[in-house]
This record gives structure tokens, sequence and C-alpha cells, in this order.
């Protein structure tokens, strides 16, 4: 006999389309669409296999349905999320969980059963009239120890275009897994759409994580960050099953830093949104695998990671032909590119610190609808011409910089891990942690940044942002340092970690560093995660000698590098540091089960500091007086 969920699949689905599901013998997906179908009553139903003539029409569906439109360029797109979609919902983004339970103060959550029901009832009938797209796709390399299986059920062809270019296809990756019921998956529905194909009701916007079952939930927006499960929803998710498998799920890059003699040293790095993550990826004369999701795993005594992605969801703003030479090819070359809520006039696309050689037109269509320059807010105050978190989609493959072994599937060998904040006045640019856990806690765990545009809400505000994965963390954050500090037990190869820091400034509010610097930093660590050279012990961990930066700025940046500028730039400045430390505690002391390993660790740092200023009598420490 055939089972209910069966029948609503041969009820709903072409022959065609319900041959593609079946040739997946899977009976959870199969109930998971066929109760999605059930809910959210779409007209038609549209499976999308690996085979390149189903992706076509997914790129097609976009144009054809008005989410997206041709720009002049071939290949190029844009999509409009609509004025008050374009960024991730982090009030109304929550995990489900029983009744009188939480994760921390700093994560937000709900009882799953009103969660569940309150969420389904938006989902009730959102598809009436549009068609629903079954999607699989692969986090990971396919059939590799990383891969992941990914269920993604959408009634947007923009989420589902973003997603093709952005990951594997995994229709194939599913008929490996056979029956297995570990895979994840993500409902999505725009919801209504008013006349520009934008979600109408974003008071509604709901995006719901049920870890145990592992499904996410999306509806009322269209904001790749709030929809596209496989990024930052898929991400809670992963990060709940490294920790039971026992590896890492990152929200970290991961690129080739060449040392001497062309040889590649990969690191992987964490920074917050908005911080340099990307440009440090794309640092000229190195190679990039993924910019912004990173699974970690242990093989043969070393840390092995693969990029989760197959693309780039970028931020734009700012990205100049001067700064950004690799991904202004790309987004001015034919070929696929999504651009969201920029300026366009006379189809072609227009952003937010293009550099001075484009001249900006004073008419078009932006992210509000039509544009006129001098175009006013409700508050009165000019509106800029396109939107500070707008954004472009691409290809790693599109990258003139991509790393030989971007889809590797046996991932690549860590030697470093980095990372990074902004931070006005305390961290150095750059510095080595004694070791695993010193570098686990007091960079990590400890990292700071400034608020961006690409949250919603104020910018510019100091936060706390742990390995930059708060927003998504999905665990109590004693349990997921836990799992940072086991991960190095029993292993010989254990990677370097550092810290940067892009953002010192002086007294007057000026910039410490220019943006090339930042090659400097990274050429160091290269050759201390490789023994390589020597470095002064600083209270904070190891900083590097004058004369191995000069020779860096020398033969890789082609400038001079003085000592004054090494002086301000290095200086232990102890009473900043006190009060990060001060910060951080707090944080900790309002958490639970915080592991011992962290207190220790904060209280060795601390008294180091206390004695260096001291020993100096003073409280910037010049770094020449520490060697
Ligand atoms: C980030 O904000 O960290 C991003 C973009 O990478 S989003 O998909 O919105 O998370
Ligand atoms: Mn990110």
């Amino acid at each position: 006999m055939m089972s209910d969920h069966q029948s609503v699949l041969k009820a709903h689905l072409t022959d065609d389309n319900l041959a593609k599901l079946t040739a997946v013998n899977n009976p959870k997906m199969h109930r998971f669409i066929a109760e999605a179908i059930t809910l959210c009553k779409p007209e038609r139903v549209f499976v999308c296999t690996d085979d390149p003539v189903d992706i076509a029409y997914l790129r097609e569906g976009a144009l054809t349905h008005g989410e997206e439109q041709h720009l002049e360029t071939e290949g190029h797109t844009i999509h409009f999320d609509g004025p008050k979609d374009m960024a991730r919902d982090k009030g109304n983004t929550k995990y489900l969980l029983p009744e009188g339970t939480v994760l921390s103060d700093r994560i937000n959550s709900t009882g799953k059963e009103a969660g569940l029901s309150e969420i389904t009832g938006f989902f009730k009938d959102s598809m009436a009239g549009k068609e629903m797209l079954v999607c699989f796709f692969c986090l990971g390399p396919t059939d590799s120890e990383f891969s992941v299986s990914c269920l993604q059920i959408t009634d947007s062809f923009y989420v589902a275009h973003s997603e093709t270019i952005l990951y594997r296809p995994g229709y194939e990756q599913f008929k490996l897994i056979g029956d297995s019921p570990d895979f994840f998956r993500f409902l999505h529905s725009a919801g209504e759409l008013d006349g520009r194909n934008c979600s109408t009701h974003v008071d509604k916007r709901r995006i719901y994580i049920d870890l145990d079952d592992q499904i996410v939930y999306s509806v009322n927006t269209q904001y790749a960050g709030n929809t596209v499960g496989l990024k930052k929803l898929a991400l809670r998710l992963a990060i709940r099953k490294a920790a039971r498998e026992g590896w890492l799920a990152e929200h970290m890059f991961l690129m080739g830093v060449r040392g001497p003699a062309g040889r590649a040293s990969y690191f992987t790095g964490a920074f917050p949104s908005a911080c340099g993550k990307t440009s440090t990826s794309m640092i000229s004369g190195q190679t990039i695998l993924g910019d912004d999701l990173a699974y970690l795993r242990k093989r043969g005594g070393s840390v092995y990671a693969a990029n989760v992605e197959s693309g780039i969801f970028g931020i734009i703003q700012d990205v100049n032909a001067h700064d950004d030479p690799v991904i202004w090819d790309a987004l001015t070359s034919p070929g696929e590119v999504i651009f969201s809520n920029i300026l366009i006039s006379d189809n072609r696309p227009y952003w937010l610190g293009m550099g001075k050689d484009v001249e900006i037109p004073e008419t078009g269509e932006n992210y509000q609808g039509r544009y006129k320059k001098g175009k006013t807010g409700a508050d009165g105050k000019e509106l800029p011409y396109a939107h500070k978190n707008a954004r472009y989609t691409i290809r790693i493959s599109q990258l003139k910089n991509r790393d030989a072994m971007a889809d590797a599937p046996e991932g690549v060998s860590v030697r470093g891990i980095i990372f990074g904040g902004r931070d006005s006045d305390t961290c150095v640019p750059v510095e080595q942690a004694f070791d695993w856990a010193h570098g686990i806690i007091t960079k990590g765990a400890s990292l700071e940044s400034e608020s961006t545009a690409a949250t919603l809400g104020k910018e510019g505000v100091r936060n706390f942002d742990i390995m930059s994965i708060l927003d998504f963390l999905s665990m109590p954050l004693g349990e997921y340092i836990n799992n940072y500090l086991e991960f190095s037990v029993d292993l010989p190869n254990i990677p370097s970690i550092f810290s940067v820091n892009y953002f010192l400034k002086d007294g007057d509010g000026n910039y410490l560093n220019s943006k090339l610097d930042k090659k400097a930093w990274i050429l160091w660590a290269e050759l201390r995660a490789n023994g390589d050279i020597d470095a002064v012990r600083a209270p904070t961990g190891f900083i590097p000698k004058y004369a191995d930066l000069k020779q860096i700025f020398d033969t890789a940046l082609k400038s001079a590098y003085s000592e004054d500028d090494y002086a301000l730039q290095f200086a232990v400045r102890v009473p900043e540091h006190l009060a990060k430390l001060d910060r951080i505690e707090k944080v900790y002391r309002s958490e639970q089960n915080i592991p011992q390993a962290v207190w220790d660790t904060f209280k060795a740092q601390r008294e180091r500091l206390l004695t260096a200023q001291e020993k100096h009598g003073v409280q910037h420490i010049s770094p020449f007086d520490l060697a």
C-alpha cells in the first residue's frame, strides 16, 4: 500500500519530477517534501537534480518570475530584497527548545511547541499559486568526510539560484547516503510578494531552528543571510553536529599563504562581518579556497580543512579596482554574478565605494525603488544611492586566485588559524598565541568588534563575538570552548593561532596602518607557523621582531617600514588590555559551565601584563624594550 506521503507526492508532482525523487530512496526526505507540500500548497513542484539543465531552470526562473533582472554584462543579474529586508534578522532568528530551557542569555530561543505552531501558521498556504523548488546541495566537497547532505525547499528562484552558485550540487550525494536520516533540511517561503517581488509581510519574518531534527524554517524574507539554508542556517546545525562528532564547524575563510620558494601554508581565519575577512582571503599573491565557512577535521595527527561553499556572498561596498583587483575583475567580466541591493542605471551596476574613477548616475533603481539623487528618507536625511550591506554572489571558480585545492575532497592541512576583529586601541596588528589553549581563549573566545551594517540595528558599538560565531552559536559558550580545547588533545601537529587587528588608530582617530599592510602580517604568520623565524615574547603573545617585518615590507610590499611605525603599532597597551580582560571576564561570568582553563588563562594573562607594567614603569610598553 502507498504511504500517505507517497500519495501526496504522486498527486502533486509530474511524472518527470516524481521519477527524479523516487530515484533517491530516502523515506525521510520524501516525507519532509510531502509534508511541506501539504502545508504550503504550491501550485507546482520542481525537483532539481545535478543536471545543468535543471540548474539553468532555476536561473531562468529567477528572471522570468522577476526576482532578478538582466544587466548589461552577460550573466549578470540584479536582485532586490525589499527596503526592510536587507540584513540578517537577529531578533526573529530563534532556536526551538524544550519549554523552559535556554542555551545562553546571548542566544535567542523560544519554546519548540509554540514556535512551531507560530511558524507553521505563517507557512500555511504560503506557496499558493507558486512553484515549490526542491533542491539538493552538499556542504563541503561531495563524497568526502566533510560532506553534509542538504535538502532545500523554497519558493524563491533567487534563493535557489544563489545556492547553485554558492554550493556544490547534492542530488548524486543524496544517492550516496542512501536512506540515512542524517541530513539537514531547510524550508523557506518568501511569503506574499509585493510589486517588486519582495516579501510583503516582513513583520512576520521568522527564522526558527529545530536542532534535534536538523531543520531550519525561514519565512517572509528573502535576504540570503536569512534564507539561503546552507549558509548561516546550516552553520548553526553544523556546530552541533561537529561537537557531537569531534570536529569544528567554523565561520572562517580558508586560504593558501605563500611562503619562501612558493610554499603554500593553509590558514583559516575568523573575523566578524565587515572586519576584513574577505579582503584577507584575497590578499595579492595568495590563493583562496573560501571566504566564509570552513569545516576542520583531524586526520593522521594533523588538522585538515575544507571550504563548505563553492561561492562567495560578499559585501560589495568598497570593492574597487585598486584595492580588490581580483573581485573587481570577476564583477566586471561576463559570467554568473548576482548583485543585490545596489543601484542600477541603464542596466549597469553601481555600489558605494566603487572608486573615484566611476561616475555615479543621478537616477536609477535601487533598494528603495526609483532613485533620484537628493532623495531623502523618513528622517529627512539624504539616502545613499546603494545599500551598505549590498552584496554580490559569485563562484570561487570565477576568481583568478582560486587555490588548486579548493574542491579537493581530502581538504588541506591547516598550519594556522587567525582571529581578527575591529579594535582601535588595544590589540597589535599581528600576534601569535603561546599555545592552542592560550590562542583559543585569549584570542578566539575574546574576540571583539564594532557592529556593522550586516545586521539590523545600531552601528559602531564594540561587541563581544566569540570566534566571530556568536550570531550563529547553537550551544552554550562553555561547551563550544570545551569542544575546541578537546580538539587539540592527542594532536601532534597543532596549528598555530594568531590574532590580527587592522583597525588600530592614533589619538586623532587616524588608522596606524595602510590597507595593504595586512599582507605583511599574514606573511609573518606564515613564517612563524613554519618555525622559520624568532619572535618577541610579549605579555599577550609572540609579536614580530622589527627586523623581520622590515624585511617583509621591503620584499613583499616594496615599501619602507620605520622603527617609529613599529614602536607605535606593536606597543603593549597594558591598561587597554586589562580593560579588555575585564569586559571579557564579565561576559563569561554571566555564562554557565565555563571551563576552568578559561579562568586560569585570563588570570595568567592579567598577571603577565601587570608584571610587565611594573617592570617597565609605563602603561604602553615599547616592543623594543621587550626584545
Ligand atoms: C555575514 O554577515 O557574516 C555573512 C553574510 O557572511 S550572511 O549570509 O548574512 O551571514
Ligand atoms: Mn559570514
